[in-house]
Formats: C-alpha cells, sequence, structure tokens
C-alpha cells in the first residue's frame, strides 16, 4: 500500500459519471489518497445535455492552493482532467510548482475533444493554450482526436499503423513530451488499445473493440491509470490496467438503455479493486 497522495484537478459533473465523480472513487479503490480540487460544478457534463448550469470556480483556485501553501500540505502528484478555462490551465502550472512536491508528478489528460470534436465550449485557442502543458506533463493522456489538435496533423479514423503512430508520438516528443499514452488506436478491426511512450520506446496494448462510443471512458481509463502508477506498477502495466477496467465498464453497461449518458464503472471496481491491491504489501 503506497502513502502517495493525488491531487485531482478538474469539473464536478453532478450527474453524468464523469470527471470528478469517477476519478475519487477509481483512485480510491486503488487504495490511494484522493484530494480534489473541483474547478467547476456542473449540472450535468456537456456531452448532450441541453441548459447545463455551471457554476465556474476559477477564481477560487488561488486562494486554495495558498491555504495548502500555509498548512505545508503538498501532494505526490497532480492529475488534471477536464478543465474550464484558460486561466484554469495557467494555475495547473502554479499548483505544480507550489503544492506539488519536489519528485512529485504531474499527469495531464487533456480532456477536450474526442472522435474528431472539441467537446462544446472549446476552441482552437483553448487547444493552443493546452499545448503549453505538454512540456510540463510527466505523463500526458492524449486520445487520438487530442493528439492530432495538439499536433496539427492529420486525424485518420481508421488504418492506423505503427508509422502513424510514431508520427504522432514523435509530433508530440518535439512539442516537449516526456511520457505518452496515446488511446483509441485501431491496428485491427476488432481492437482498441493504447501505444505507451516511455520517452524510448513504444509498447502496445489491445482490447476488444466494444461499438458504441461510451461517455467519460476517457475519465475512468486516466483515473484507473493514475490509481495503478501511484501504486508502483510500470506505465505499461498501468495502461494495461487501465484499459481492461475501462472494457469491463463498457460491458457492464452495453444494453442499458437508461444509461447512455456515461458507464457503469461501479459495477467494475471489484475487478480494479483486486488487481490493484493484489500486488501491495498489506500493512
Ligand atoms: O468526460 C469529460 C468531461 C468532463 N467534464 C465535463 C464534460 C466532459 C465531456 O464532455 O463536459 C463537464
Amino acid at each position: 500500500m503506497t502513502d502517495k497522495k493525488v491531487l485531482t484537478l478538474q469539473d464536478i459533473s453532478c450527474f453524468g459519471s464523469c470527471s470528478i465523480t469517477v476519478a475519487l472513487p477509481i483512485i480510491a479503490a486503488c487504495g490511494v489518497e484522493t484530494i480534489i480540487l473541483p474547478s467547476a460544478v456542473l449540472s450535468t457534463h456537456t456531452g448532450g445535455f441541453k441548459g447545463v448550469n455551471i457554476r465556474d470556480l476559477t477564481s477560487d483556485i488561488p486562494g486554495i492552493m495558498n491555504h495548502w501553501m500555509s498548512e505545508g500540505i503538498f501532494f505526490d502528484c497532480l492529475y488534471t482532467g477536464y478543465l474550464g478555462s484558460k486561466t484554469q490551465i495557467d494555475y495547473v502550472k502554479e499548483l505544480r510548482k507550489n503544492v506539488i512536491k519536489n519528485d512529485g508528478l504531474l499527469i495531464v489528460d487533456p480532456a477536450m475533444a474526442d472522435n474528431g470534436k472539441l467537446y462544446s465550449g472549446f476552441d482552437m485557442e483553448y487547444v493552443n493554450h493546452m499545448s503549453t502543458l505538454i512540456p510540463e506533463a510527466d505523463i500526458l493522456l492524449p486520445n487520438l482526436t487530442e493528439a492530432c489538435l495538439l499536433t496539427g496533423m492529420e486525424l485518420k479514423t481508421t488504418g492506423h499503423d505503427e508509422i502513424y503512430v510514431n508520427e504522432l508520438l514523435t509530433a508530440l516528443k518535439t512539442k516537449g513530451a516526456s511520457k505518452i499514452i496515446l488511446k483509441g488506436i485501431s491496428f485491427k478491426e476488432n481492437e482498441i488499445g493504447v501505444a505507451v511512450f516511455d520517452g524510448k520506446t513504444t509498447e502496445y496494448y489491445f482490447t476488444e473493440k466494444i461499438g458504441g462510443g461510451f461517455h467519460g471512458t476517457g475519465d475512468c481509463f486516466a483515473s484507473s491509470f493514475v490509481g495503478a502508477y501511484m501504486q508502483g506498477f510500470s506505465l505499461h502495466e498501468s495502461a494495461a490496467i487501465a484499459a481492461d477496467f475501462v472494457v469491463s465498464s463498457i460491458k457492464k453497461t452495453v444494453g442499458d438503455v437508461n444509461h447512455t449518458y456515461g458507464v457503469r464503472f461501479e459495477r467494475a471496481l471489484p475487478e480494479l479493486v483486486s488487481k490493484v491491491n493484489c500486488n501491495s504489501v498489506s500493512q
């Protein structure tokens, strides 16, 4: 068991199975203490609901950070997900500098686009600002759409091969990326997976592809990845654990017509708990 503390900065979507309501239970299930910094409170996520009620908390972030500094509270990892504004992206850099331990990590999920489209409310100015986090991040977790937006490369929805993936990883590396987990790669029709780039070499991990496109799976992936990585699993092992967890969560959701806004990750948590905690020395 680890004593590491993860700070996660992202929104609270009260309803919708994403961001903090997913990160907190998943990272906690991995046995890792999770501290939240809500960037906004939304009645639902923005993917398919109309008239979302939004309370932006950007102006509260410096006060929360300053209080932690005055109390001498520091964290081992800052994991960022969906952020609401360019100012919040700037605050990520401040948080990293001020409340993350010197040997701590910054893990960035750009969480701004999928399936070839930016999420509602984001534009290229936001994308360009997000790209300033690339050299800051120890680990970057983009999906294919986000990687293409961040590098200006063409998005191929099918027909990926190692040449295409290497071009994307090289383009991200040129922009200053260190370690990268590139999500949503498909070399064969019935497979989907990740490329795991540790700064030198690239490994792959594939799972079965379940059609349909499910909201919030990026957040489930990132959260379980963070939990496993903080428990000491390798980059590749953590990516594999996260990919399997997402597949399990999707399988528990498929066919449920009342659950189209996100995945029923809760039902896959027992598997995650036993996988992530089986290696750890209990205390
Ligand atoms: O799952 C990503 C996400 C998180 N938070 C909010 C969102 C989205 C994706 O649309 O709208 C508010």
